[in-house]
């Protein structure tokens, strides 16, 4: 027997869950939305385009991630299959100078912004400390202990608010920037994405809450982590939440588009839950088998984001089969320059991770450093017994 009570019939207080905004049907056929439609309309064909190539390769890049894993040449891979469209059409809605703060899938998002796979490789095959230098491509490093990125984001924007306020913003950061804080539906049960949220709200700052509600947090349902619709929440804090067709890229951009122009304008925060489905494992040590329904799974395949895409960019005649086909090429090679790098990645000197650890030297951490020193040395001796 289950050790939770069956709390269902115990609450009956139900917010009616608001249809999500949607400009691609399932089917891959275009729809009218009155406040919407009209972000989308004008894109350029190479836009449109562009959108597809990243959904893409991602998809690609994140099938080879969990073979190299399979492979045992990874510690660890978080599968973004399914979440393409999210991920891909709230990046295009930025400026390429707005900060970014992801959790610990947001692949797409990294790849979009130029963070190169070895960069994005190394925290996952532990040959690298951390990732990237977050100032490079203005997109922090992941963060896995959850929404605690949403603070920092918060934190960001109180940075640049002040910066504009007092006239000392440093060069090359735009005084209308938007600073995304990215979270999970489940990182929405934390006390730090609640926090961050007053905050913003609070001192009206520019960042844009980015929910993807990809259906579960590991094996916990979407709905076991809030009672009413993420989208709702925002209201709560005092500022607008929209709830958006997280498969459909055109509606996520559009959605995204709108939000950011209301923060430049100086409209404090906004949230966005976008709906999609983690079609993979939660990461690669899990068996979502365990806890979700075949027929599930099947359902959230045939909204697939890519195909839906792919098929109103070839009917409308926006790409071509030829065009298909070369980004299949380019996803392919990718793939395969991912593996090489991957395999070349030289183990991470492990000394560095005490070195980095305080500016002078610490008593307590040479007697860390000396003992791991002892410990590799161990197995040497194990070897050399042989
Ligand atoms: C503070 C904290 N508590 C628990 C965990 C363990 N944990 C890792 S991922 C996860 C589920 C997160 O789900 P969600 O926010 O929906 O994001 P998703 O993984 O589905 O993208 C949990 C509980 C953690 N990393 N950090």
């Amino acid at each position: 027997m289950s050790p939770m009570r069956d709390v269902d019939h115990m609450n009956d207080f139900q917010l009616a869950d608001p249809v999500p905004v949607q400009l691609l049907r399932e089917d891959g056929t275009l729809s009218e939305h009155p406040q919407f439609s009209s972000y989308v309309e004008d894109l350029e064909d190479e836009v449109l385009r562009e959108l597809y190539r990243h959904m893409v390769v991602e998809r690609r890049f994140d099938a080879e991630a969990t073979s190299l894993q399979r492979q045992g040449q990874l510690a660890l891979w978080v599968p973004a299959l399914g979440q393409e469209a999210a991920q891909i059409g709230v990046i295009a809605a930025l400026r390429s100078s707005d900060r970014v703060f992801p959790t610990y899938r947001e692949h797409a998002m990294a790849l979009y912004r130029g963070i190169s796979p070895e960069e994005l490789m190394g925290t996952f095959r532990a040959t690298r400390h951390s990732g990237w230098d977050p100032h490079t491509y203005d997109f922090n490093g992941y963060s896995v202990v959850l929404a605690t990125q949403t603070l920092h984001a918060a934190g960001w924007a109180m940075g640049i608010t002040q910066d504009v306020a007092t006239g000392s913003l440093p060069e090359g950061r735009a005084a209308d920037e938007v600073v995304l804080a990215c979270l999970g539906d489940g990182a929405t049960s934390q006390g730090d994405a609640h926090e961050s949220m007053v905050f913003a709200s609070s001192y009206q700052l520019p960042v844009l809450y980015f929910i993807q509600n990809n259906h579960w947090a590991i094996s916990v349902p979407q709905k076991t982590q809030s009672r009413t619709p993420l989208a709702h929440r925002a209201a709560g804090y005092g500022f607008e939440g929209i709830r958006v067709d997280g498969n459909d890229v055109l509606a996520t951009y559009a959605v995204s588009r709108y939000m950011t122009e209301q923060i430049r304008a100086g409209g404090g925060p906004k949230l966005v839950e976008a709906v999609t489905y983690r079609m993979g494992a939660h990461t690669t040590a899990d068996d979502p088998t365990k806890y979700r329904s075949r027929e599930e799974l099947e359902e959230w395949k045939s909204r697939d984001p890519i195909s839906r895409y792919r098929s109103w960019l070839l009917t409308g005649s926006k790409v071509d089969q030829e065009y298909v086909d070369q980004v299949d090429q380019e996803a392919a090679d990718l793939a395969s320059d991912l593996r090489t790098a991957v395999l070349a990645m030289e183990p991470m000197d492990l000394e560095r991770v005490f070195d980095t650890v305080y500016a002078e030297p610490h008593r307590q951490v040479e007697v860390e450093k000396s003992w791991l020193k002892d410990y590799e040395a161990g197995f040497a001796e194990e070897v050399d017994h042989e």
